[in-house]
């Protein structure tokens, strides 16, 4: 019989590309539990509606009853995204952080080590490595040293899930991936913010100088690579996941504008994001050795395929941007 892997967080970005990721290419039985707070979005997979392999169920992860009616059937893996991911939300509101991504994996590690299960593979991020300064790169034991209430909440959450692997034993495995990019990332993060504001006409907001640096990877390589841990992952293992792409953020921007073919007159720099990191590097040297991860997207021309996707799926972006995502637009960059 098919196993069944529970995807939390499926109405997501990378959720979303992993779901499909994993139904393209295997037979499992997926459940994605969902919250579908402002950042999920079932439009993302309604093509799926009649695949019998695949079912949505809606839940947060921080409410053990609403775990406990996803788990009346056995689940063999999860595959823990569902978070809020966003640095500058956290800074303005860090309270359901600190809910759903600390509380949350907590029930689902609670939960986990009730039934027992297979694998439990835990979503980080490189941010709890904290910030580099010019050279050297974030390797699995740089040290944990996070500067916001997002990455602080993502290091709490890593730390108890490990803890659970040294004390009950539990299958844990962990990922700390870099910067994703690609279709379906919601509108607030840098890239598809400065695309969709790009193609609109208004301004492309930058923090600081502009000189901060992130290591961009396509989210079909990020998924990959967590495949590959989900099958071939040693439990107790905490594997970074990079493509080895950094880039300024004025780069990006202007990256962006010349492939829409935008001035550079619509760049406006504003006031810096509080703790701003400066710089992120991943080393995925051990995934690369051990479990044979090789990303496969070239930078310039996943840059390309994103922008293209955002073009043409412009009704997709216009509803999110015309909702409550204009409240936090102005609270956010309204006095900056
Ligand atoms: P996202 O914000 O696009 O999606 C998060 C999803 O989780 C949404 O569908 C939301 O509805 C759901 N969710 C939120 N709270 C929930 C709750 N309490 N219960 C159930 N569902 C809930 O995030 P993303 O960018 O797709 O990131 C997914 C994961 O990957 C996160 O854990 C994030 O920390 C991690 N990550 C992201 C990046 C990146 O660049 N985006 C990089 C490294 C790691
Ligand atoms: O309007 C903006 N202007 C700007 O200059 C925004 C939204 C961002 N920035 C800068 C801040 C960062 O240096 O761009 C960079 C990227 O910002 P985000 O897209 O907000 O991403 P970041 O803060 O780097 O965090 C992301 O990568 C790690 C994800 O949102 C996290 O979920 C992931 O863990």
């Amino acid at each position: 019989m098919a196993e069944t892997i529970l995807i939390t967080g499926g109405c997501g970005f990378i959720g979303t590309n992993f779901v499909r990721h994993m139904l393209e290419r295997y037979d499992y039985n997926v459940i994605n539990f969902d919250k579908l707070t402002y950042a999920g979005n079932m439009e993302n997979l309604k093509d799926l509606d009649g695949d019998g392999r695949y079912t949505f169920v809606r839940g947060d992860i921080a409410s053990m009853a609403d775990i406990e009616r996803v788990f009346e059937k056995p689940v063999d893996v999860i595959v823990n995204f569902a978070a809020e991911s966003h640095v500058d939300r956290s800074i303005l509101d860090p309270d359901t952080f600190i809910r759903t991504n600390i509380n949350g994996t907590f029930n689902l590690l609670e939960m986990a080590r009730k039934t027992g299960l297979r694998r439990f593979v835990q979503i980080s991020t490189d941010e709890v490595y904290g910030s580099l300064g010019d050279s050297g790169a974030f390797r699995e034991d740089t040290p944990l040293s996070p500067n916001s209430p997002y990455s602080a909440s993502k290091t709490a959450a890593d730390i108890l899930a490990m803890a659970y692997f040294k004390t009950y034993g539990m299958p844990v495995v962990i990922t700390r991936c870099s910067n994703n990019y690609g279709p379906y990332q919601f509108p607030e993060k840098l890239i598809p913010l400065i695309i969709t504001n790009a193609l609109a006409d208004t301004e492309l907001p930058v923090y600081g100088d502009g000189l901060n640096v992130r290591d961009w990877i396509h989210v079909k390589d990020h998924c990959a690579a967590i495949d590959l841990v989900v099958h071939k992952g040693e439990e107790g293992n905490v594997y970074n996941i990079g493509a080895s792409n950094e880039r300024t953020n004025i780069e990006i921007v202007e990256l962006v504008l010349e492939i829409l073919g935008k001035p550079r007159s619509l760049i406006r720099y504003v006031k810096d994001r509080p703790g701003h990191d400066r710089r992120y590097a991943i080393d995925s040297g051990k995934i690369t050795q051990r479990l044979d991860y090789k990303p496969s997207v070239n930078f310039s021309e996943g840059m390309r395929d994103t922008v293209e996707w955002y073009v043409k799926n412009k009704g997709w972006w216009e509803r999110i941007k015309t909702g409550a995502y204009l409240d936090y637009y102005e609270k956010m960059y309204g006095n900056r």
